[in-house]
């Protein structure tokens, strides 16, 4: 474990200060009093900053599986500490020590009691020795998956559950997202894309339903002026990072691409909700259909740092996901994959075996511990990502997912039933370069 040094000079502190009394934090975000930490150790291979010169920061994501059957029961589970699972979740975020995360399958609480929750009795309890993390910021706001739409959208000639609502939940909010920082995040510059239409993004893979000669018809018109492309939401949060231009963190979590029929409409939507993100840090015309919630148009300016964040269902060579979809990211011109690995991973698909013997992707990045039954599950992929702008410097990138020889294994990672989730976190280092450097 190495100690990084402080990253944050005085004077930037102090600025910091300022702009904690000028967030205007809406009911989605929260912003106490307390600036960034200043020298903290982290868990994996890390890389110095450098003085002043250079700001370091992790950006993590992981699915949580902090979703619950009804809801309530994620505030009930979280308001005492002693929720074994949440505990191991929140160790895990200790042991890696982000400094900016997303966490997906993190049930949607209004006011943002489930994230103070989870913050005050878990990530602030040191865990089996693990220390205490904090995060003085953080955003949530609402999703879709669980939303009523009112409407016949699986075709199974009845309006009821889940797969009517406008993302798969049996609740609003189940499987919902949530940032946190130990960065001021620009709650005034947040952008929102819950309700943007999928059939306003030009070209959409609009699902076809084969039993009709029509093309592109599973959806009925009516049902497409209000069909939602995002199965969560799509979030733009600037994180403020003293001293230099903001890091925009891009978060979302695409449908996996499964339980649906012939038509793959889950497939098709994962590949649009993966190409929004594409098409936003590409900017310009490519970028000119998009708005967002409070209708403002457009993409991400050049030159923008940013950080694409969550778990994108797609593997880019296993699973079920539309051939190419991940891809639009991974190929991006503007998007660098640091192919992040573990050990653990290899491990497991040796051990494992089934679906995970046919794969070609490499079995090192391999980021969730799917069913590996061959006709029942598609294995072990690589579905969760961190993807910095080509703006920034990669230091260093991993998956957490530890080998049984670790002493941590069997409480932090372990097999089927899981003692935390079924995905792994997954974290990239990245260096911001000093404003004046020559
Ligand atoms: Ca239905
Ligand atoms: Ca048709
Ligand atoms: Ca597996
Ligand atoms: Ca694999």
């Amino acid at each position: 474990m190495r100690t990084r040094p402080s990253l944050v000079p005085l004077a930037a502190a102090a600025t910091t200060a300022l702009a904690i009394g000028a967030l205007a934090v809406p009911a989605t975000a929260a912003g106490p009093a307390g600036g960034p930490r200043g020298e903290h150790s982290h868990g994996g291979s890390h890389g110095h900053g450098h003085g002043q010169k250079h700001a370091e920061l992790r950006f993590s994501t992981f699915n949580a599986s902090l979703n619950r059957l009804t809801a309530g029961e994620l505030v009930s589970d979280l308001s005492s500490p002693d929720d074994p699972q949440a505990a191991a979740v929140a160790e895990t975020i200790q042991r890696t020590d982000p400094d900016v995360l997303l966490i997906n399958e993190f049930d949607y609480v209004e006011g943002g009691v489930a994230a103070e929750l989870f913050r005050e009795n878990y990530l602030e309890v040191g865990h089996n020795g693990a220390a205490p993390v904090d995060y003085p910021y953080y955003f949530v706001a609402p999703v879709n998956t669980g939303v009523p739409s009112g409407l016949d959208l699986d075709n199974s000639g009845t309006v009821e559950g889940g797969n009517d609502a406008y993302g798969f939940g049996t609740f609003p909010g189940q499987y919902g997202m949530i940032v946190y920082s130990k960065y001021p995040i620009a709650s005034d510059d947040v952008r929102t894309f819950q309700d943007f239409l999928w059939k306003d993004m030009p070209g959409a893979l609009l699902p076809d339903d084969p039993a009709t000669p029509a093309p592109r018809d599973w959806y009925s018109p009516a049902e497409l002026d209000v069909f939602r492309l995002s199965s969560k939401s799509h979030w733009d949060v600037p994180i403020r990072v003293p001293g230099r231009e903001p890091v925009h963190f891009l978060v979302s979590h695409p449908t996996p691409p499964t339980f649906d029929g012939t038509e793959d409409r889950n497939g098709t939507r994962n590949h649009d909700e993966i190409r929004f993100w594409a098409d936003y840090v590409s900017g310009g015309r490519q970028a000119g259909y998009i708005y967002d919630d409070e209708g403002r148009r457009g993409g991400l300016e050049r030159h923008r740092h940013f950080v694409i964040a969550g778990d994108q269902n797609a593997d880019p060579y296993d699973g079920d996901s539309v051939d190419e979809a991940i891809n639009q990211l991974l190929d991006h011109p503007r998007v660098q994959d640091p192919h992040p690995t573990s050990t653990g991973a290899v491990e497991q698909a040796r051990l494992q075996a089934g679906a995970n013997l046919t794969h070609t992707g490499p079995d090192a990045e391999d980021t969730a511990d799917f069913d590996d039954v061959v006709g029942r599950g598609p294995g072990n992929l690589r579905a969760d990502y961190v993807l910095p702008s080509r703006t920034l410097q990669v230091r260093g990138a991993g998956v957490y997912w530890l080998p049984t020889s670790d002493p941590l294994f069997s409480r932090l990672v372990g097999v089927y039933p899981f003692p935390a989730s079924d995905h792994r976190l997954v974290w990239v280092d990245v260096r911001l370069r000093g404003p004046h450097r020559r």
